[in-house]
């Protein structure tokens, strides 16, 4: 485990991530050399087993810090994502404060939460398990995704949960909870966007996005998002394989 990376999400770095979603070790080991301040692993919308999460991190730590979107929030997902070595979690469609409060317990070992203890990657396979246990609570990142129409309405709340370290906002999901799948340049949704941008700022509270490209995410770090996920490993694949080709065809690689 990494422990810079919560500190300096709570010194509020700029941290700039892209999501890894292939379960391809090299792929991983690749986009750690690449100069990113750290993965986004996709254990949610991505085809990774436990297994192939913990493959991912195996290429990518130490060089890299990781933090995997867990599956869903519970606490099987939370504690394998953990053992298997995450830096931290980021847990999707957090709703409500009592999700949030959920989620942080899943994470933390006793006496801050529910974290049950085992011995696996974590722990150094029980070799580092002392040292491990002893410092987890300090070094692991808990971050909450406000991507829902009820997570804004409850935005306060949510920030008031303690043990949260840093909130990711999913243009997506909350397009589509607004009835607009996709349209995250829509009036209303940025709205919405612009809403829990400034309950996280008064809180001095760790921001981030994702976009898709450097486009879509530049406008929001101007704006004091700092854990930003930008592109994908399927894009950045499938985008450098067309352009590739359509350079050769049409003579634009000259
Ligand atoms: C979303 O936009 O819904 C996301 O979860 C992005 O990571
Ligand atoms: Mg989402």
């Amino acid at each position: 485990m990494n422990p810079d990376f919560r500190k300096r999400l709570l010194k509020g770095d700029l941290l700039t991530g892209t999501v890894v979603t292939l379960p391809c070790p090299a792929i991983a080991e690749l986009l750690s050399r690449a100069g990113f301040d750290w993965l986004f692993i996709d254990g949610e919308h991505g085809c990774l087993s436990v297994g192939d999460i913990q493959l991912l991190l195996q290429a990518a730590q130490p060089r890299c810090p990781c933090v995997v979107r867990v599956a869903a929030n519970q606490d099987v997902a939370i504690k394998q994502a953990l053992d298997a070595g995450a830096d931290g979690i980021i847990a999707p469609l957090v709703n409500d404060a009592d999700t949030a409060a959920r989620v942080v317990a899943w994470a933390k070992y006793p006496p801050l939460g529910k974290r049950s203890v085992g011995i696996a990657r974590a722990q150094g396979y029980g070799a580092s398990f002392a040292d491990y246990v002893v410092r987890a609570n300090a070094d692991t990142a808990v971050i909450v995704q406000v991507e829902h129409v009820d997570a804004v309405a409850n935005i306060a709340a949510i920030l008031d949960v303690s043990g949260i370290d840093g909130v990711f906002i999913g243009p997506y999901d909350l397009s589509a909870s607004m009835g607009k799948p996709g349209n995250i340049h829509d009036a209303d949704v940025r709205h919405l966007i612009e809403t829990v941008r400034r309950a996280c700022l008064e809180r001095r509270m760790a921001l981030g996005i994702f976009g898709v490209d450097a486009a879509a995410v530049a406008p929001f770090i101007e704006q004091g998002y700092t854990l930003n996920a930008v592109g994908m490993d399927t894009l950045m694949l499938d985008q450098s394989a067309r352009r590739l080709l359509s350079g050769l065809k049409t003579g634009d690689h000259r």
